[in-house]
């Protein structure tokens, strides 16, 4: 008769008061199944990283908490997984943030294209105060987030030219993630955008129904664009992380001491990712030239001048999102710079 009650109180448990009966009477650690789904193959550092979660998760518990990893959008797309962890269906994922911008706006800042120079500057605002506040901003959307993991810099590939100049964008059918700030970028600079979820891109090159795309090196490598795509120019003009993101349906059932392994699990396995991450990243190189890719570095005088095309669709919408939130990555920005 007392347990209807209980699972009731649960159920509403959506509020940020944690010290319901229901929780206290959730101490401990519970046998529980976590099922977990990302868009990537298990090669990638973000499915390594998976597993390294699953081992941290499952040995922290003493084997009572059981992850079960799902690669390559078996569990359907970003969006789509996203959705689901807000439904309750699923209780992990860590997608790109970018596809995340209908749900959180303020992550729009993170699309902004040449705004990171190296991993350290990203590393700097994803783990401060700036990282942190939109990580604040997930529950209210039914998600909680345990922090950032790495995608990298983005690099564009395509099947007919190099892409040296803002000039060679010009016509180009590019596949983008669901998200207004590439969209716009990349209509700027001339090219055709095309937004696409992942596991549709391949197909898409293969048929030519899009010319190119845009992908951090492991990607490029694990998805073997190279097999449709004979151009890899480097044109680092985005960073993009991944959030680990936790259903809050399932996050508020879980005791302080099961919350307190996922976060540690998920902290410990995305520094391992990001190790792992950069460390492919010069491989990548070597291994798609060897594969047979063309490969072109693009200048930095090269890369101000798209900065300059772009400035005016980062100024939009950082106008959008709320400039102070803009403006303290930029000051937080300048700090990690020395400037
Ligand atoms: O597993 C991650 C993928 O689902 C996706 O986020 C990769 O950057 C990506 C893209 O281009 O969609």
């Amino acid at each position: 008769i007392v347990l209807p009650g209980i699972l009731v109180l649960s159920a509403c448990g959506n509020n940020s008061d944690s010290n319901t009966t229901a929780s206290s009477a959730n101490d401990g650690i519970k046998e529980r199944t976590i099922k977990t789904g990302i868009g990537n193959s298990e090669a990638h550092p973000q499915g390594q990283g998976m597993n390294k979660f699953k081992e941290l998760v499952e040995e922290k518990s003493g084997g009572k908490m059981k992850v079960q990893n799902f690669f390559d959008a078996t569990l359907g797309d970003d969006l789509k997984m996203t959705e689901a962890l807000q439904a309750g269906t699923q209780e992990v994922t860590t997608p790109s943030t970018s596809p995340l911008v209908g749900m959180v706006p303020e992550y729009g800042m993170l699309d902004f294209p040449f705004v990171f120079n190296t991993e350290k500057e990203a590393d700097a605002i994803l783990d401060g105060k700036v990282g942190k506040q939109l990580l604040e901003r997930l529950p209210e959307q039914g998600l909680v987030g345990l922090g950032y993991w790495e995608n990298g810099f983005r690099q564009l590939t395509n099947s007919k030219h190099a892409v040296k100049t803002a000039e060679d964008f010009k016509g180009l059918k590019v596949r983008t993630m669901q998200n207004e700030v590439h969209l716009d970028a990349f209509e700027k600079l001339g090219a055709n955008p095309t937004p696409m979820a992942f596991s549709e891109v391949f197909t898409a090159l293969e048929s030519g129904t899009v010319d190119g795309q845009e992908n951090p090196m492991p990607t490029i490598v694990t998805q073997k664009y190279n097999e449709v795509q004979s151009h890899l120019s480097l044109t680092k003009h985005v960073y993009t992380p991944f959030v680990f993101l936790v259903s809050k349906k399932f996050w508020d059932g879980l005791s302080e001491e099961e919350q307190k392994i996922m976060r540690e699990a998920a902290e410990e396995a995305g520094k391992f990712q990001r190790d792992l991450n950069r460390s492919e990243n010069e491989k990548a190189i070597k291994e798609l030239e060897k594969a047979g890719m063309k490969i072109n570095e693009v200048s930095d005088q090269e890369r101000e001048k798209m900065k300059e095309i772009i400035k005016p669709v980062n100024d939009k919408f950082a106008e959008k999102i709320g400039a102070n939130l803009v403006d303290e990555m930029m000051t937080e920005l300048a700090k990690v710079r020395g400037k």
